[in-house]
């Protein structure tokens, strides 16, 4: 039976919210212990820890300073825009900033002076950390919203790029896709990129100021309209693939195409009053720390997570060093209510002191040897503890014994080398004639076709004679004439009679050779 002591460290009561805790001091029969529990930290409001970056150089308005309107006031074009005066600049920090009631501050563009070349810009928000999305991703437009623009999102830090959601007055015009609503989607379709209309179409920009990336509506499919229901949420987020990482951002890509209309085609003769003006981004999410850690904080400029159950890494993606006897795994929201932390264990820990370095999470005891042993050692390794490299692989120098990378395949080549295995610095054992650390050169006085061979010719002591030609180190091309393997011999001194004119002469003689013969075949014929 577990007694919950009131005393938790730093943890808070268990009623605050659901994987609050990662572990908590509890009596049972056997003494007090510590239990453990997979944990997350508090939802944050993101935009206080983004790094923005807005392209192309040149975009933001005010260098050189520049007159703008509205929509609604297209006529009075007075409006100023003016880098260099803190009053009338609109830099991009203005769209993180808090605001005070009613007084918006924005990141303003330039205006389509150069229609109709497109007016295009990029917003990048990173973090340098894994996010995951817990409401929606909010952009207020002023002076109207875009009528085309894409949401994009990384997941390694900017490497790669993928959409994350379309928007278009127009979805079929501006994307080719069918416009579809979040609401629509179902529990299989839950992580579809879709493109919407409900954010681009005109009606006013004073009345419509915001484009959603609608989280809410996405986790409602699962947890129900008030998302009431978040267990089976989090029953949903270990079983389907893909779903995780689908709220999950480590940058967000807001790119503009098309800026706001009025509603109407594009007034060329007035293009002061088209431009992008965003006041406010707001990201809500968590920092994922795979089940981990129930804090996160900001450190030296990137948020980290807190690591608890002996893992560590800015996600708590790999287990503490002396706690790597089972391959790390992330902690589960399942079972419910408290999760599985699948904390990284001591070495010594489990099955009486068979540390296996991370490459197994198995042990087993074999009688007959009376020895516990690793089983199914992954990453290349093998063992009883999993100390070894495979056959075929040799040992990473530069890694750790418990380092997924601990183990280098020896890729000796096929041909070249007499089997696949190679010494501890990755070189292969040649066959004759091969050499490089792989086996895949020759060594001097070879040639390589299939294999090394000894070089017949070559351009120093297997010289080809009489004018004869190396043909890539395999043969003597010989003039007329001459012949032998690097064409020593004239086929003159080869066969004493095979002279020049000597041939022409033994053509004759056996002409009238058979010429006789013949004549007196016929004869024998005519008896
Ligand atoms: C915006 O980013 C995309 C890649 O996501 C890039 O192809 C495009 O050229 C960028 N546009 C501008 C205006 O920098
Ligand atoms: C990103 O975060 C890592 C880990 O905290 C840190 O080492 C690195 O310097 C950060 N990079 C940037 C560009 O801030
Ligand atoms: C982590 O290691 C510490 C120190 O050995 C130990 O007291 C603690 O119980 C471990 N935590 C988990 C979750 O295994
Ligand atoms: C050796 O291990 C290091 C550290 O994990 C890793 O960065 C490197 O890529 C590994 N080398 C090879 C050839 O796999
Ligand atoms: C591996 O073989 C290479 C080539 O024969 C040799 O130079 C190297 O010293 C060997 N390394 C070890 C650790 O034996
Ligand atoms: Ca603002």
């Amino acid at each position: 039976m577990l007694y919950l002591l009131a005393f938790l460290l730093h943890c808070l009561p268990l009623a605050m919210g659901q994987y609050d805790i990662c572990k908590s001091w509890v009596t049972t029969d056997d003494g007090p212990s510590w239990e453990f529990y997979a944990c997350q930290p508090k939802a944050m409001r993101m935009k206080d820890y983004v790094t923005v970056r807005v392209d192309p150089a040149g975009i933001t308005c005010g260098d050189p300073p520049e007159r703008f309107c509205t929509h609604e006031n297209p006529y009075l074009c007075s409006d100023e825009c003016d880098a260099s005066n803190p009053d009338l600049a609109h830099p991009p920090k203005l769209m993180f900033d808090s605001e005070d009631e009613g007084l918006a501050t924005y990141w303003q563009s330039v205006t389509w002076r150069r229609y109709p070349e497109p007016l295009l810009a990029n917003i990048t928000l990173s973090w340098n950390k894994s996010i995951e999305l817990t409401d929606d991703i909010v952009i207020t437009f002023e002076y109207g919203r875009p009528t085309i623009m894409m949401l994009e999102k990384s997941l390694d830090n900017g490497r790669t790029w993928h959409p994350y959601q379309y928007y278009a007055d127009d979805c079929m015009e501006a994307f080719s896709m069918p416009a579809r609503r979040v609401r629509d989607l179902s529990t299989t379709s839950a992580n579809r990129v879709l493109c919407t209309e409900e954010y681009s179409r005109w009606a006013g920009s004073k009345k419509e100021k915001t484009v959603r990336f609608e989280v809410r509506d996405r986790f409602a499919i699962f947890a129900g309209p008030d998302l009431k229901n978040m267990d089976n949420l989090y029953t949903r987020l270990e079983s389907a693939k893909g779903l995780k990482d689908f709220f999950t951002v480590t940058d967000l890509r807001m790119r503009l195409l098309r800026p706001a209309l009025g509603g109407t085609y594009v007034q060329r003769e007035n293009l002061y009053k088209y431009f992008y003006a965003v006041s406010n981004i707001e990201v809500t999410g968590r920092c994922k720390c795979n089940l981990h850690a129930n804090l996160c904080t900001f450190k030296e400029g990137s948020l980290q997570c807190e690591c608890e159950h002996n893992t560590t890494g800015q996600d708590c993606g790999k287990c503490k060093k002396n706690f790597r006897s089972r391959s790390w795994r992330a902690g589960s929201y399942l079972p419910l209510p408290n999760g599985s932390p699948n904390a990284c264990a001591a070495a010594g820990s489990a099955f009486g002191n068979c540390e296996c370095y991370g490459h197994s999470n198995r042990c087993s005891y074999i009688d007959f040897l009376n020895v516990v042993t690793c089983v199914s050692c992954k990453h290349n390794t093998r063992g009883q503890h999993c100390q070894h490299c495979r056959l075929g692989f040799y040992r990473n120098s530069s890694a750790e014994l418990d380092d997924e990378n601990v183990c280098i395949e020896c890729n000796c080549n096929q041909i070249g080398s007499l089997h696949d295995r190679c010494n501890e610095t990755g070189y292969c054992e040649c066959k004759e004639g091969a050499t490089g650390p792989k086996c895949d050169d020759c060594l001097p006085n070879y040639y390589w076709r299939q294999g090394c061979f000894p070089n017949v010719c070559d351009d120093e002591l297997l010289l080809c004679q009489n004018g004869g030609t190396c043909y890539q180190n395999q043969r003597c091309i010989c003039p007329v004439g001459f012949k032998g393997v690097l064409c020593q011999q004239s086929r003159c001194e080869a066969d004493r009679k095979d002279c020049d004119g000597a041939s022409s002469t033994r053509a004759a003689i056996s002409t009238v050779v058979f010429g006789v013969l013949g004549l007196q075949l016929r004869g024998w014929a005519n008896l």
